[in-house]
This record gives structure tokens, sequence and C-alpha cells, in this order.
């Protein structure tokens, strides 16, 4: 089995369930260039290990899912350097965990804040700990989100309540996410990996096919039409066919 694992990351592996934790506690697990590029190849890798069906998404230590753009190295770049990334490699940052055909779960265990709260809101799904705290400040420091954040908030949680979020840059707590259903819900920190590992699990347990296709089709719900999403629909429904699976689990229905 390869090891995904390095200074800034770790990747377990275990019943089909990748847990990978942004190992970056010093710094709140903030998003340097290394950590960056190197989740943007393990989401190609994870996606072609025949061992993995769902990623899980977390972070080391006790404060922080992840804190953002790593302020300090952001700090020291120059506007040339910010430049090329803006143009060659935040196009490929923004769709990195959105675009894996595996599904994604962020389990947030802490601060999630600026792009870290952008890369949850590349997962499929999201769990918090209690003490969760979540908020987009980058209006507060002179920018705007843009790593996704004021397109996939406002999917997420209406318009309304993105502007007003994003606008002031203010902080909310877990609660406060899960009644905006930034969340899907709220645990006791200690449950937090177990919950996200049972939900993975779950999902794992059904034929890799269908849940693949079927985030395809409810991914083009979000892109889409009505009458052009039922059409991708029906696309994705069609390769589950070329499947044996479905045969043998609709087998014991025969008459
Ligand atoms: N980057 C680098 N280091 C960070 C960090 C970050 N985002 N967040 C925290 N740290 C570091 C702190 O500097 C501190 O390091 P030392 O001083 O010990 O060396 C250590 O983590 C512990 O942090 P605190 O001492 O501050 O811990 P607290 O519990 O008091 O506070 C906090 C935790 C997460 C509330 C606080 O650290 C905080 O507010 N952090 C910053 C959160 C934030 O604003 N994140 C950025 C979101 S905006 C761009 C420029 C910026 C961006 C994009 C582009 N360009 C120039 C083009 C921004 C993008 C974003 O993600």
């Amino acid at each position: 089995m390869p090891d995904y694992s390095s200074e800034v990351k770790t990747v377990a592996i275990e019943d089909g369930v990748a847990v990978i934790t942004l190992n970056r506690p010093a710094v709140m697990n903030a998003l340097n260039m290394q950590l960056r590029e190197e989740i943007m190849a393990l989401c190609h890798a994870l996606d072609a290990d025949p061992a993995v069906q769902v990623a899980i998404f977390t972070g080391a230590g006790d404060k922080a899912f992840c804190a953002g753009a790593d302020l300090k190295e952001r700090g020291s770049r120059s506007t040339e350097g910010m430049y090329d990334e803006r143009r060659f490699l935040r196009a490929k940052w923004v769709g990195a965990v959105a675009g894996m055909a595996k599904p994604t779960i962020a389990a947030i265990n802490g601060y999630c804040l600026g792009g870290g709260l952008e890369l949850a809101l590349q997962c499929d799904l999201r769990i918090a700990a209690e003490e969760s705290q979540f908020g987009l400040p980058e209006v507060t420091l002179g920018f705007l989100p843009g790593a996704g954040g004021t397109q996939r908030l406002p999917r997420l949680i209406g318009l309304q309540r993105a502007k007003e979020m994003i606008l002031t840059g203010k902080r909310i707590n877990a609660a406060e996410a899960e009644r905006l259903g930034i969340v899907l819900r709220v645990v006791p920190r200690a449950q937090l990996l177990p919950a996200a590992i049972e939900l993975a699990r779950t999902i794992a347990k059904n034929p890799r096919i269908a849940v693949i296709q079927a985030k395809v089709a409810l991914n083009a719900s979000q892109e889409t039409m009505l009458s052009g999403g039922l059409q991708a629909e029906n696309e994705a429904w069609l390769p589950c066919l070329l499947s044996d699976t479905w045969k043998a689990k609709v087998a014991r229905f025969k008459d």
C-alpha cells in the first residue's frame, strides 16, 4: 500500500476510508504552498487507489481544522509570485477536493477559517466538533474569499446569509453553522472522527459505481437547470447498468 504521508500531512487508510490529517498544528494547520500542492496530488492519487472509497479531511491538534492561507508565507511573497499562483495554481486548487470522484467528508475539529472553510466547502459532507469556529475573514484583510467561498457558500446557505458572513468577516460557532446548514451535524470532540468514519463506512459499503455516479448526478444539480440536470442524472445512471453489481444486489428480489 502506498504511503502518502509527509511532514505536512498524514494519511491513514483502513476499510476503504482514507483519513487525511493536515499536520501543521503549530500554525493552526494553515495552508502553505507545500500543503496545497500535496493535497492536489493526493486527490488524484486517492481517486486512483482501489483501497480507497471515501476520504475524510481533518486537522492535527486540538485547536484547528485549518486557519486558512498561511499568512506568514503569503506575507513574504512578491506580488508577481502571488499573481502567478492565482493564474496557475488557484484554478486547480478550487476544484481539487471537489473534483474527486470519491465522496469526501470534512471532520472539523476547531478553527475553520478562510481558505480552511473553503477547503471544507469543497467536501461533500461536513461534521464539526462542538467547539469549532467558522468564518471567512478575508474581507477584513483587504481581500475576498477567492478559493470558492463566494460561490459555494451562497449555494449552501443562501445569498443573504453568505453575504452576512463574508461582508462582516465575523466568526460563527458550530451550533450556528449547523443551523445554517454549513455542517451536517455537531458532535462532542471525542466523537468527531468516529462519527466521520462511521458515515464514511456506511457510504463505502454501497457499490462503488453507484456512489460515484450518484455524486456526479448530485453535483450536476448545482450546475444546471432542471432539464439539464435530469439529463445528467440519466447519463450518470447508465454506467451503473454496465456493472454487474446491480444484478447481484437485485437478484434476491427475483420471482
Ligand atoms: N497562517 C499562519 N500562521 C497562523 C495562521 C495562519 N492563517 N493562523 C494562526 N497562525 C499561527 C499564529 O501566528 C501563531 O503562531 P506563533 O505566533 O506561535 O508563531 C500560532 O498559529 C497560534 O495562533 P494564535 O496564537 O493566534 O492562537 P489563538 O488561539 O490566539 O488564535 C486564531 C487562533 C486561528 C483565531 C488566530 O490565530 C487567527 O485569527 N489566525 C488567522 C486566521 C485568518 O485570518 N486566516 C486567514 C484567512 S484568509 C492573499 C492574502 C491573504 C489571503 C489570500 C490572499 N494575498 C496576499 C493575495 C487570505 C486567505 C485566507 O485564508
